[in-house]
């Protein structure tokens, strides 16, 4: 009997598969499907163990799709510009080119050992000039809709990395790439106008088929709110402020300006100015996000002025504080310390008024003191002729009847910001503008793009807000292309997040010479059908290919708004000690090592195997040679049916009857695993069948008869174990490969009194277990059968308040 040895026979099907193009894209595709891997950064430190985890769940759907008649598209390409590469190549003292080209080499091999069934002809590179030029061209479009604009403001500013961040890469303080603190710098950026598609990118989420975690993020990050904007009249001229809460206007006893608001100077009087000035100087160096830190002490001072409330007429003071931010809303509040944290805290360390208007059910009539403030709706009190209704009603009425006068108008209030593109790094793709002192900025006609990185050797940042670029005086002099005359090009480039914002709209057609896309292959498809990456995409790439999608469909280019029908996420995979797998941990497994010791085909469905799929999982080398003698045993059986010679008929009978149901069973559930992408269960699933399939076999012992059924388990297992389901296909006497098969049948008939055993929990701990039908097992059945139960309800009083249910496999009540 021939040996399991996946060192052989792993490189062999990869080299053959490659030749024969047996995972080429087909050309006119008739029933299709898109699955896609977000593509990686070539990092130096090569693939790590998470990778494999996302990537070997798509090449299992691309597989199981291919089978069931679909036509796939399955690419794979390189986030290949940007900040990491650049910071890397620096480190080593080796040009970011070079050093880009030498890491793109390295995973590409290491993808190709786990045979992934990637169409490697459509690979894509975010730092060629064949690519980036679109990615320009894309640019000088949003240009010429105003969609790119260049602006001066504050920006966030990464000391260490020495170039300009967007607010999604400020994470608590840091600095997304490297985790330095940043800071504020005064610079003219260039930035994209995601805002004017802030109400389309939240109303559409609610077409995608994208976790709900995932969703909620990006409807926060957005910020949408429903508000008012009211105006105080002052003896400067009006001010207004932006409320989401106009039912308090009776109780805003003061009002605050941010410290940059353009009215500050003007409303400041005689004897404050000093004390103002000194407080504006000192609050402009802070960060927004530590000036509306929750626990901070409340600072601030008096202008001197005051304004009008437009409900009452009472002149309240006006005040400068720096918890109130220029960057949202209007840049100046209404304060109510009754209903607000903030202004109670500050009103309760100035010693400013309190007045309650809104109260709980202790404001109807019972003693019972209420505790302020009080940010919940409830009915109205000391607000005149709104007093009794309920909050949510009087907001309308009082927004209305303002707006009669002209002081109050509806208004909504996001908090997305427009996202900053600019970077004064080398390894970028370079705006396409060129700065004419007559024409303004221009872009960069069609037939001028790419404008190609040069290649200098002094490409480290510089720390002065400018980027390398600008000491390249060969690339900045150049004409304009409007009026002929001397001109200078744009030195910054963009963040990697615009070369990952439309990828996957150049793999239908990757070689297309004469435009970013090709309509006709866009056409065919797009969108993506499954996309699969990490959660932390949420607000970055995930939020900014979708405003892409808009504006290049606003502009007719695309026939789709939104890019990704379907998302899903992967967990991390941990270290097997729990904690992340770090270098100075010392806990880093090493794929290649991996492959090495086991194989390819353990390592993917180890990566399944090790846990449901969207949660982190802790490596575990004794699972993965748990998975290595499951592979084992698949051999050995496999072989014992080669070697199995005929035995009297009558006997087979009883075992194949028993080998329908059991790889029926199998294809039931595997099917019913890989749609849900449950991986995990589609693993424990073959080693179930395998079991059963040796259990029938026992009967007679193996005999050629058998070997139909595991060549349909051999279908099954080869999304998973590519290689070793091939090899044992051609063993069993077949000419083509076995990705041209289709998918198993299931004799219905076989399983009809197929029994499911499902554990019933209340409350997290089992109080039964059901035996059910196979069939049909939809949540509302088991929920039935499992209240009817008298443990469950011994356990449980009246009706679950939460059922969650893991498709066959437990129920949870949760009372
Ligand atoms: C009066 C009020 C009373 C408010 C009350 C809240 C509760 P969201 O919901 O997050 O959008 N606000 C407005 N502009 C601000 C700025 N530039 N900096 C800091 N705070 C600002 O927040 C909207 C609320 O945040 C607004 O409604 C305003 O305070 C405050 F019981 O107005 B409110
Ligand atoms: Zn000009």
């Amino acid at each position: 009997m021939k040996r399991y040895d996946p060192q052989s026979i792993e490189p062999k099907w990869q080299e053959i598969w490659e030749k024969a193009g047996v995972f080429k894209t087909p050309a006119a595709p008739k029933n299709k499907q898109y699955v896609l891997d977000m593509f990686p950064y070539p990092s130096g430190d090569g693939l790590h163990t998470g990778h494999p985890r996302g990537y070997t769940a798509t090449d299992v759907v691309s597989h199981y799709r291919r089978y069931t008649g679909h036509d796939v598209l399955h690419p794979m390409g390189w986030d290949a510009f940007g900040l990491p590469a650049e910071n890397a190549a620096i480190k080593k003292g080796v040009h970011p080119a070079e050093n880009t080209a030498k890491n793109v080499e390295r995973f590409r091999e290491q993808l190709k050992r786990l045979g992934y069934s990637y169409d490697w002809d459509r690979e894509v590179n975010t730092s060629d000039p064949d690519y980036y030029k679109w990615t320009q061209w894309i640019f000088t479009e949003l240009f010429k809709a105003g969609l790119a604009y260049r602006g001066a403001g504050q920006q966030w500013w990464c000391p260490k990395d020495k170039t300009v961040l967007a607010n999604e890469q400020v994470i608590d303080g840091r600095c997304e790439r490297c985790g330095s603190e940043v800071t504020k710098k005064e610079l003219t950026q260039w930035y994209f106008k995601i805002t004017e598609y802030a109400d389309e990118l939240i109303d559409s989420l609610d077409e995608l088929d994208w976790p709900e975690p995932i969703k909620a993020m990006q409807r926060n990050w957005i910020g949408r709110s429903e508000g008012a904007e009211v105006m105080f009249e002052s003896d400067t001229g009006p001010i207004t402020a932006y409320t989401t809460r106009p039912d308090t206007l009776f109780g805003a006893t003061y009002m605050v300006l941010a410290p940059e608001h353009g009215l500050v100077g003007k409303l400041t009087t005689k004897d404050q100015v000093a004390e103002v000035n000194r407080y504006v100087e000192t609050a402009k160096r802070e960060s927004d996000i530590a000036r509306t830190a929750e626990d901070r002490e409340k600072t601030g001072v008096f202008t001197g002025s005051y304004a009008t409330n437009p409900v009452n007429g009472e002149k309240i003071p006006v005040w400068v504080a720096d918890y109130v931010l220029a960057t949202y809303g209007t840049g100046a509040i209404m304060a109510v310390p009754a209903h607000d944290v903030r202004d109670h805290e500050f009103a309760k360390k100035f010693k400013l008024e309190i007045r309650p208007v809104i109260g709980g059910p202790a404001a109807e009539g019972s003693d019972e003191e209420m505790v302020l403030p009080h940010s919940e709706e409830g009915v109205m009190f000391n607000s005149d002729k709104y007093d009794g209704l309920p909050s949510d009603q009087a907001r309308e009425k009082i927004v209305a009847d303002l707006e009669k006068k002209n002081v109050a108008k509806p208004k909504r209030g996001y908090k997305l910001r427009d996202w900053l593109i600019s970077r004064q790094r080398y390894w970028g793709t370079p705006i396409p503008i060129i700065h004419c002192d007559n024409c303004g900025p221009q872009p960069v006609p069609e037939k001028d793009l790419p404008v190609e990185l040069p290649d200098v050797k002094d490409y480290l940042p510089t720390g002065d807000g400018r980027s390398p670029l600008a000491k390249a005086t060969g690339f900045v002099e150049t004409t304009c292309p409007k009026c002929g005359g001397p001109a200078e090009r744009e030195t910054d480039t963009m963040d990697t997040f615009a070369d990952s914002n439309w990828y996957f709209l150049r793999y239908p057609n990757p070689r297309q010479k004469d435009g970013a896309f090709d309509k006709e292959a866009l056409k065919q498809w797009l969108p993506v059908d499954t996309y699969v990456g990490g959660a932390e995409h949420a607000v970055l790439h995930l939020l900014y290919a979708r405003f892409w999608t808009k504006a290049l469909a606003d502009r007719k280019y695309l026939g789709f708004r939104e890019p990704f029908k379907s998302l899903r996420n992967q967990g991390l995979i941990m270290a097997e000690d729990g904690r992340k797998m770090s270098k100075s941990l010392g806990n880093v497994v090493n794929p290649d090592d991996v492959i090495e010791a086991f194989g390819a085909d353990t390592f993917r469905l180890f990566e399944l195997f090790i846990g449901p799929f969207n949660q982190d999982a802790a490596w575990d080398t004794r699972g993965i040679e748990g998975c290595y003698r499951f592979l084992k045993r698949v051999w050995v059986f496999g072989q014992s049916l080669l070697e199995a010679t005929d035995g009297p008929d009558q006997e087979t009978d009883i075992a194949e009857a028993g080998l329908e149901r059991a790889v029926s069973k199998a294809t039931k559930r595997i099917t019913a695993s890989i749609e849900q992408f449950r991986f995990n269960t589609a693993v424990s699933g073959l080693m179930e069948a395998l079991n059963d399939l040796q259990e029938q076999t026992a009967k007679t012992g193996p005999r050629p008869a058998y070997r139909p059924y595991f060549e349909r388990y051999l279908v099954l297992l080869s999304p998973f174990a590519p290689h070793l389901a091939e090899e044992l296909w051609r063993e069993l006497d077949h000419e083509e490969s076995i990705f041209t098969q289709g998918w198993p049948a299931i004799d219905e008939s076989a399983v009809a009194d197929d029994t499911v055993t499902i554990p019933v929990q209340v409350n997290g701990k089992v109080r039964t277990t059901l035996e059910l039908p196979a069939d049909g097992l939809s949540e509302e059945t088991v929920t039935k059968a499992a209240l009817a139960d008298a443990s469950v309800k011994k356990h449980l009083s009246g009706k679950p308040k939460k059922v969650i249910y893991v498709e066959g496999e437990l129920l949870n009540l949760v009372g």
